[in-house]
């Protein structure tokens, strides 16, 4: 069952100059930062709230490391802006199967490593009216030593 919103996922050309934008205007602050060089991001997790199924919501800053990545194509395409939607789940492998079972092409065979030691797939942005969707399972404790 999808339980929250877990993040929004924000590609920047600029990562410290676009955390400082969210830091000084909204006083977000910095939850964790990490390289994911499977994705080819740089990324910076800004929690908002914490959430009713003990879960947390936050903004996902991206910055490609590689032009030739997701999030790197997309910027050259679409430039700066909200890049996909993750929705937060106990079971991203079961809530996963149950979604291609309606027929969502589901990008990935076995969920991989997301921030702070998640576990995360996506749905196609083709068969989601337009919005990439991530699915994510945070680890028992996200950001304890990741
Ligand atoms: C592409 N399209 C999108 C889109 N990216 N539509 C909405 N939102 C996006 N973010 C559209 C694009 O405009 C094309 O439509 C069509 O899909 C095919 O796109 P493409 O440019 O040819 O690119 P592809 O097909 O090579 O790759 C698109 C997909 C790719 C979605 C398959 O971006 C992908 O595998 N994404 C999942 C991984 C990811 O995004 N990682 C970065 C975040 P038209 O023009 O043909 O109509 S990493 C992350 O979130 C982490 C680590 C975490 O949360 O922990
Ligand atoms: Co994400």
């Amino acid at each position: 069952m999808l339980t929250r919103i877990d993040h929004i996922g924000i590609a920047c050309r600029d990562l410290d100059e676009t955390v400082a934008f969210y830091t000084t205007t909204y006083g977000f602050e910095v939850f964790h930062t990490e390289i994911n060089e499977e994705q080819g991001v740089r990324e910076a997790m800004l929690k908002i709230n914490e959430t009713s199924d003990g879960g947390a919501s936050y903004l996902q800053l991206l910055e490609p490391i590689r032009e030739d990545s997701a999030v790197g194509k997309w910027l050259a395409k679409n430039g700066e802006g909200v890049h996909h939607i993750a929705f937060g789940t106990a079971d991203v492998d079961g809530d996963a199967a149950a979604i291609a079972g309606k027929g969502v092409r589901v990008l990935y065979d076995e969920p991989r490593r997301g921030s702070m030691g998640s576990r995360i797939t996506f749905l196609h942005p083709k068969d989601c009216h337009g919005v990439l969707t991530e699915l994510v399972t945070a680890a028992e404790n996200p950001g304890a030593e990741h």
